[in-house]
């Protein structure tokens, strides 16, 4: 296979307007293999210098990156021809879902540890810069995100101060003084980290210690915003990540969900939920009422029974009596025109009768 992808590799017509162009040829084994056009002799020592140049290995080969090795820090992955894919949870952002957003900042949580001044650089890279805690809401937000991903010791922007030298005699030293080029020692240079032994409480280290760490972007309006139903669109990182701040009653990652406000189920009494725009409204079954049908009705504040006879509630009927027991003696036949339109009558016992739905 790979003497094949060899000799693939190397032939081809050279243009030189083209050089560097790279074209996918083939999966083997968790690795991609790639042609990519060269100038020079078609020697294995140009192949490999043209190779190595584009990043891979030789023949020009680079390694798969799959779902195997979790590369989805808040998300799910899926494995895809080109690698892999990630759908990021709410709130999360970036290839590797490892971008969050807290107070109009975004914090991208690299998986990788690197000495301070590479960690500065890295962020800078990528438009960003190390995490400048300012505030404790901030700090314990960052505690949190650490906490619930990969749990290490990050490093922030701080860094401290040149160290302060005294004379002997413990007086703060002052006055010019040459320095060896690589003085004042290293060591002395000391950087701020989060220590997850300590409950991500801030402590110096020397700035060559491998720490993880947070880059930091301003959260700015999007160039295009991709938020639907009136989203308002923020993007950090060269606007590589976006995020969509959503109006009442929409979710999702572009505000494409028309939450469901009937979802917790509010309707009592088997009432029934109609979810609309950040609101709902039930339908009440005969005999209850209320916003969430929570009440029983009361029949008789609504109706009159006829023939002054007593009205008596019931929660799905009302009863209507002659008020005198004498009364009772007296035969009543109820009729369509006893009941409201849309029930109908039942005699109850000599003189009363019931009104029912329909
Ligand atoms: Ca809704
Ligand atoms: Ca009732």
């Amino acid at each position: 296979m790979w003497k094949l992808l060899l000799l693939v590799a190397t032939v081809g017509p050279l243009l030189a307007e083209s050089v560097g162009e790279q074209v996918f040829l083939a999966t083997h084994d968790n690795w991609h293999f790639y042609k990519i056009r060269a100038t020079g002799p078609m020697t294995n020592a140009n192949v490999r210098a043209t190779c190595e140049a584009a990043g891979m290995g030789y023949p020009c080969h680079q390694s798969v990156a799959t779902c195997a090795r979790f590369p989805c820090v808040h998300g799910t992955c899926t494995d895809d021809v080109g690698g892999y894919n990630c759908s990021c949870e709410n709130g999360w952002g970036g290839t590797n879902c490892d971008i969050t957003s807290f107070a109009g900042q975004c914090y991208h949580f690299p998986p990788t540890a690197a000495a301070h001044p590479d960690a500065a650089q890295a962020c800078q890279a990528n438009n960003g810069h190390l995490a400048d805690v300012t505030d404790l809401q901030q700090q314990s937000f960052l505690a949190d995100q650490i906490a619930t991903s990969n749990g290490l010791s990050i490093w922030l922007a701080f860094k401290t101060a040149p160290p302060v030298f005294l004379f002997s005699n413990g007086s703060p030293f002052s006055g010019p003084l040459q320095w060896s080029a690589s003085e004042p020692a290293a060591p002395c240079d000391l950087c701020v980290f989060l220590d997850s032994s300590d409950s991500f409480l801030a402590k110096t280290a020397p700035c060559t210690e491998q720490h993880n760490y947070v880059c930091q972007d301003d959260l700015k309006p999007c160039g295009h915003s991709v938020c639907q139903n009136g989203g308002i669109c923020g993007a950090c990182f060269n606007d590589s990540t976006t995020y969509c701040d959503c109006p009442a009653g929409f979710g999702g990652k572009t505000c494409e969900i028309d939450l469901d406000e009937c979802a917790s189920g509010p309707c009592q009494n088997g009432g029934s939920c109609h979810d609309d725009i950040n609101f709902y409204n039930c339908t009440c079954p005969i005999g209850y009422q209320g916003n969430h049908c929570e009440s029983d009705m009361d029949w008789c504040s609504q109706v009159q029974c006829p023939h002054g006879f007593v009205c008596q509630d019931f929660t799905l009927y009302f009863l209507c009596a002659h008020p005198s027991a004498a009364g009772r003696g007296l035969p009543y036949q109820c009729s369509s025109a006893s009941c409201p339109d849309g029930m109908y009558c039942t005699q109850e016992g000599v003189a009363a009768f019931s009104c029912k739905p329909e």
